[in-house]
């Protein structure tokens, strides 16, 4: 395609294109920049924001909350940029009636957030605290009345601080059972989409074993597989849960950023690459909830750390699942080989473009590689995207605007490489952009910005960007363009 910029390159080559074009129906200047085809979405297409409690509510103490793991890390000195915290956020916890409304200004028809667990059970486990579920109450009610269809995660990373051992005690994995069959069967009545758990790596390597998420530990191998068992272990177990105690409509699935394996061509042998790549690479999560068993390779891999697995944890790990939800953010380039597993990780170029946050090198046809891996693979029924979006530098002008172009090439890109896939009748479902606003982002504090709302962190006022409005109308056409 051809893509010429007047102001860049002067008259003489639009002029030039002009000419290129003449003779065709698309003769003239104006046609200098020909439009794509439109991309447009299967009626029904889901679209949504993502969210997360401990990032955007706030109201920390309120109404009898319990402290999480992520209150004990991102208050000790050292853990988070400059020491932030969840303690305010956004304020969701008392804002939320305005963040609807940004969601319905959108067009959205979903919206992804997540429970805060301690906010029910402060202790995790016993005693309930009904101001803590009153507060989701409220929320759900106020998407439904604004046509907003809650799909709600149980776990995003804050594990109540009282649960003893954290997830080093497989009692923990029984504790979340328990509370997602106490609050599914209390939001049943009205939320049909549950997801467990987000990102098993995220909480349980990056907080176990190497120490840069909550609870911040080391652990050697042995113990920090256990720990990922554990997490795996909760999920099935809250699956089976949640089954139990909701209407059989009910949809149960996860959210999971499974590393997305893409080959460095598409030639047959690379592709084959990558899907060998994608199972393998995920064998300690997705690939045994999929399977309902630690592949052989991973169990040969670890070998006397493998994790102790006790009668029943894998067909409960395996329980089959209504969807599988699909962060995805970046791309892991992968080429065939002659190595005994028949594929070889490509090392990230130092030259590798990113976007604000360094781990997030952007090649958009991941989002297709990693539909297509998991459908090829796993044949799943339905295939949401729970999260895909980017940082960036925003600044918010005097005049009041964000002009986040980055974003929004990140954004295009992404879904125009998902429309692949839809295209060729993967059973996608739908997108959560992630995220409604800029909240806080974990280890980075408020220094990195995902949102397509601009929060000013000291009055809290929320400023849609222009990626908001992209999006807005990406909704109302239902197609990228
Ligand atoms: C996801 N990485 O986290 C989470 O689900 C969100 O809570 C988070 O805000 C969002 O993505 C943006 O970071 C990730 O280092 C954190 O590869 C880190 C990584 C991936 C995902």
């Amino acid at each position: 395609m051809i893509s010429f910029s007047r102001r860049q390159f002067g008259k003489s080559v639009a002029a030039a294109a002009a000419t290129a074009y003449a003779g065709s129906s698309l003769s003239g200047l104006a046609l200098a920049q020909p439009q794509p085809a439109a991309l447009h979405y299967p009626k029904g297409f889901l679209w949504g924001c993502a969210t997360a409690a401990y990032q955007i509510e706030g109201g920390a103490q309120a109404d009898g909350r319990g402290p999480s793991v992520w209150d004990t890390f991102s208050h000790t000195p050292g853990k988070t940029y400059h020491g932030e915290t969840g303690d305010v956020a956004d304020d969701s916890y008392h804002l939320y009636k305005e963040d609807v409304q940004l969601l319905k200004a959108l067009g959205v028809s979903t919206y992804r957030m997540s429970l805060s667990w301690s906010r029910i059970f402060p202790e995790g486990r016993g005693a309930f605290n009904p101001k803590g579920l009153d507060y989701y109450d409220r929320v759900i009610d106020e998407l439904l009345a604004n046509h907003i269809t809650p799909y709600v995660t149980f776990f995003h990373w804050d594990l109540p601080q009282a649960l003893p051992g954290g997830w080093q005690n497989r009692d923990t994995s029984k504790a979340f059972a328990d509370y997602a069959a106490f609050v599914s069967k209390r939001l049943g009545d009205r939320v049909q989409h549950f997801m467990t758990t987000n990102e098993f790596v995220c909480f349980t390597d990056l907080g176990y074993r190497y120490g840069q998420f909550a609870p911040g530990m080391k652990l050697p191998d042995a113990e920090a597989n256990q720990v990922r068992h554990h997490g795996i272990l909760a999920h099935g177990l809250g699956v089976q849960a949640i089954r139990a105690n909701t209407p059989a409509a009910t949809q149960v699935g996860l959210a999971e950023n499974a590393t997305v394996f893409v080959p460095v061509m598409e030639t047959d042998a690379h592709i084959q690459a990558a899907q060998k790549a994608m199972r393998v690479g995920n064998a300690p999560f997705l690939t045994a909830l999929m399977e309902g068993k630690y592949i052989d390779e991973y169990l040969a891999q670890e070998g006397a750390n493998a994790p102790k697995v006790e009668p029943g944890d894998m067909q409960a790990i395996g329980s089959p699942l209504d969807f599988v939800g699909l962060n995805i953010y970046t791309p892991t380039y992968v080429r065939a080989d002659d190595s005994p597993l028949g594929f070889a990780v490509e090392p990230n170029p130092s030259s590798y473009p990113h976007m604000y946050s360094p781990w997030l090198t952007l090649g958009p046809e991941c989002i297709y590689w990693g539909v297509r891996n998991v459908c090829d693979l796993w044949k799943p029924k339905g295939i949401y995207i729970t999260e895909n979006g980017t940082s960036s530098d925003d600044v918010l002008t005097p005049a009041g605007r964000v002009e986040d172009v980055d974003r929004v090439m990140y954004l295009r890109n992404h879904l125009t490489q998902l429309h692949r896939a839809v295209d060729e009748d993967y059973p996608v479902k739908g997108y959560f952009l992630w995220s409604l606003m800029d909240n806080f982002e974990w280890a980075d504090g408020y220094s990195k910005r995902f949102g397509i709302h601009y929060v000013d962190f000291k009055t809290l006022k929320r400023t849609p960007k222009l990626s908001a409005e992209w999006y807005r109308n990406v909704i109302a056409q239902n197609r990228v363009e």
